[in-house]
């Protein structure tokens, strides 16, 4: 029988690449993000391939988070996998001139958003006794490199989450764990400079960054593992990357 996963951010970059992979690989689908015309585009394409639902909302309205994960249609409400992809880093600045708007974006999307998802999620999975989360955390939530403080900050709270969310789910049977990417090319730069393309561009400039589609295929291999195995914590950079602030250029 095909498991059923529930992708947020999935109208672009990793979340959207995943859904891609897993739509093709026997999962059915739950694509979740704010902007409805990429998720009827995406669901378009993948229903050629498995049974596709869209949701539309923004992680940061509990409400409708909650409202909308609860009324799915039976054949989309037993959630096997939730991945945890929805967030964004909003600025760059050092602390001491960041922007509050940009520091409550943070805080509200990657932490609070994530957390309200898995509220809606998580009681389906413990009544069933079974079930996958992974939560996709970045090299960020390992390190903290120059101006990254507070997007930093709510990946290392990822990260706790994550370790807090396994021990809790353990009597359960329910995995979880933390994919940790080192810098991808998606629109991540593009929503941190806030539209400014070029400066987004410049980030993954003389390197061969990772693409969206080598972590949406090691999200296929973490849950493809038998149950007995539980891919708790994976860091994962591209080659030319050894840490945050140390890449190897050749321009
Ligand atoms: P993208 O900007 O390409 O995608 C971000 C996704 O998150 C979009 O689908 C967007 O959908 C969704 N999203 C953002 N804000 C909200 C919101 N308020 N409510 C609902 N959905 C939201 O970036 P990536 O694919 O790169 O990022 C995905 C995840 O990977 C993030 O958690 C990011 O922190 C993490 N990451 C990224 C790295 C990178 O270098 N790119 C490295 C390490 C981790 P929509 O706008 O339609 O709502
Ligand atoms: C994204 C990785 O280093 O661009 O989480 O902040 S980085």
């Amino acid at each position: 029988m095909k498991k059923t996963v529930l992708i947020t951010g999935a109208t672009s970059g990793i979340g959207k690449a995943t859904a891609q992979i897993l739509a093709k690989n026997n999962f059915k689908i739950i694509l979740c993000g704010r902007r409805k015309e990429r998720l009827e585009e995406l669901e378009k394409e993948l229903s050629a391939f498995t049974d596709v639902h869209s949701l539309s909302f923004d992680v940061r309205d509990k409400n409708d988070v909650l409202e909308k994960i609860e009324a799915l249609p039976a054949e989309f409400s037993d959630i096997d996998i939730l991945i945890n992809n929805a967030g964004n880093a909003h600025g760059l600045d050092p602390i001491q001139t960041g922007d509050l708007d940009d520091w409550d974006a943070m805080i509200d999307i990657n932490v609070k958003g994530l957390l309200y998802v898995s509220k809606a999620v998580i009681p389906k999975m413990t009544a069933k006794k079974s079930g996958h989360i992974i939560n996709i955390g970045s090299t960020a939530a390992k390190e903290v490199y120059p101006n990254g403080n507070v997007y930093c900050g709510t990946k290392h709270a990822v990260d706790a989450i994550t370790a807090g969310m396994r021990i809790d789910l353990n009597p359960f049977g329910i995995r979880v764990g933390a994919i940790h990417p080192g810098m991808v090319a998606t629109e991540f730069s593009e929503v941190r400079f806030k539209g400014d393309v070029e400066r987004a561009s410049n980030v993954y400039k003389g390197f061969d960054p990772l693409q969206a589609e080598d972590i949406a295929d090691i999200i296929h291999f973490v849950v493809s593992r038998p149950y007995h195995v539980n891919i708790a914590d994976l860091v994962v950079m591209s080659t030319a990357q050894a840490s945050s602030t140390i890449v190897k250029k050749t321009l």
